[in-house]
């Protein structure tokens, strides 16, 4: 492909044969004679002509395929040069904006009322996403070092995730392992309970990620302790040290580590190590790839909330390194038949009204039955909020899901549950546990039905509500008193 660029500054013209002459054949046309011989010289095509004149283009053989990358110094002239280069039969037109930033943003685009196809190129918007990045790589670059070094001449080393370790925590260990270049031998993966959900279990087990279990007493032996997707006020003061903390949930006060990287705008914690991996140049082994990749799809909900530019460039920079099928089988993992159960437990006695759907599991053996059917119901067409409640071992356990852009679960499950158990979660996803009794002695001995009845109306009443003092506070005022 033909390109021509109209330029002036031998720095400008210069870069811009560098990075396009390979994709493009390109040629420069300039003003001073002695610029464009200095460039022959140096094999880069260039010819003398005046800009403004209609017959420099045609000696130069412009067609509307011909890319003509206009330089803007900032000088006057350029609607003259814009006008030929559309009287030669020029279209394909850029305008590289390399002096002082234009007031173009502000007035109406005359440029481009001459040549509609004409865009702007802004030199500084340009260089500042390729430069930027590239500084950030030296600052992480130095960072990483700094813990390898650390790290480096000791014996045991403890890489600690948190309970029921998932999919990221468990990736982020094996890359935290694979920065510090050690092995199985000589840093652990450990948690103080391991892993139990099935698909985490799939997952240590397709990539081979071995989890021990540690216990507290046995803290003390390791000369380095590392934590990863949690941080250390996790541990409730079990842990006597920590010298590095690398975690993507908001930064927690009352601990002091040695190194850290905490960075809660991320999606994953894996999207932080990828960043740690290409900025010291680690091979990142098939395998690695696989898991970090799967971490960052699973924890960011493929891209479905919290996530950010960095966890899009982490997955692009994961995704051709990575065992595609590999991670289908991961998946398919999600479904098993205990699961379905609850979810067709959850469907005898959900209740579903203005996009809410409610529904309770009834008594279970564990825990995150009741997530899990929360997040598949939120699946289901025409459903906004889905409260998923259950029963295990006497705890009434709710989990409140919603699509992102609705109101806030987590405030809701506190105005509920905040006054008789713990209640807690994001915009788009809560929890709360209390002793069943206590879900009696507030809101009535109901049954299966009745639960999920009574949290619905429980969270349309807070929906209206929130809406209501969105708009008008003073009337809520009044009707409370
Ligand atoms: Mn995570």
């Amino acid at each position: 492909m033909r390109a021509l660029a109209v330029c002036r500054d031998e720095l400008v013209i210069r870069t811009l044969h560098k990075v396009l002459s390979e994709t493009f054949d390109i040629e420069f046309l300039v003003e001073s004679r002695p610029l464009a011989r200095r460039l022959v010289d140096d094999q880069i095509a260039a010819s003398v002509g005046d800009p403004k004149r209609i017959d420099s283009y045609l000696r130069a053989d412009l067609s509307p395929s011909t890319c003509v990358i206009v330089e803007d110094d900032g000088r006057r002239g350029l609607k003259g040069v814009v006008t030929a280069i559309r009287d030669a039969g020029g279209s394909l037109l850029y305008v590289l904006h390399a002096g002082a930033r234009p007031s173009r943003r502000k007035k109406p685009d005359d440029l481009k009322a001459l040549v509609p196809e004409l865009t702007h190129l802004d030199l500084a918007d340009l260089l500042s996403v390729a430069l930027t990045t590239e500084l950030d790589r030296a600052l992480t670059r130095a960072r990483v070092q700094q813990y390898q070094r650390y790290f480096a001449d000791v014996d045991r080393v403890l890489i600690l995730l948190h309970n029921e370790p998932d999919p990221d925590a468990l990736a982020a260990g094996l890359a935290l392992r694979t920065l510090l270049r050690r092995t199985r031998a000589t840093a652990i993966i450990g948690a103080m309970k391991g892993v139990t959900r099935p698909e985490n279990l799939r997952m240590a087990e397709l990539l081979d990620i071995q989890v021990e279990t540690v216990t507290a007493e046995e803290f003390a032996a390791f000369d380095r302790i590392a934590t990863v997707d949690v941080q250390p006020h996790y541990f409730e003061g079990l842990l006597p040290r920590v010298d590095l903390v690398v975690d993507h949930h908001p930064e927690q006060a009352g601990y002091t580590t040695v190194f850290k990287d905490i960075r809660p705008d991320y999606g994953s914690t894996c999207t932080i190590l990828t960043e740690h991996m290409r900025a010291v140049d680690v091979n990142v082994s098939e395998r690695m790839a696989t898991a970090m990749l799967y971490a960052i799809k699973s924890d960011t909900l493929f891209f479905a909330r919290h996530t950010n530019r960095s966890d899009l460039d982490a997955f692009t920079f994961l995704y051709p390194l990575a065992d595609a099928a590999l991670i289908r089988k991961m998946e398919g993992a999600e479904i098993t038949l205990e699961r379905l159960e609850h979810v067709t437990r959850a469907l005898a006695t959900s209740r579903l009204e203005e996009q809410i759907l409610s529904a309770f599991v009834g008594e279970t053996t564990r825990e995150d039955f009741i997530p899990y059917t929360a997040d598949f119901l939120l699946q289901v067409e025409g459903v906004r909020w889905v409260i998923v409640s259950g029963i295990v071992g006497g705890q009434f356990i709710v989990s409140v899901r919603n699509l992102g852009y609705s109101r806030n679960a987590g405030e809701f499950v506190k105005a509920c549950f905040g006054d008789i158990g713990s209640a807690g979660g994001h915009r788009a996803l809560a929890k709360a546990v209390l002793p069943a009794e206590r879900f009696r002695a507030k809101y009535g001995d109901l049954s299966g039905v009745g639960i999920a009845a009574r949290l619905g109306e429980l969270a349309k009443d807070f929906l209206a509500d929130t809406l209501n003092s969105d708009k008008k506070p003073a009337e809520k005022a009044d009707a409370k008193s």
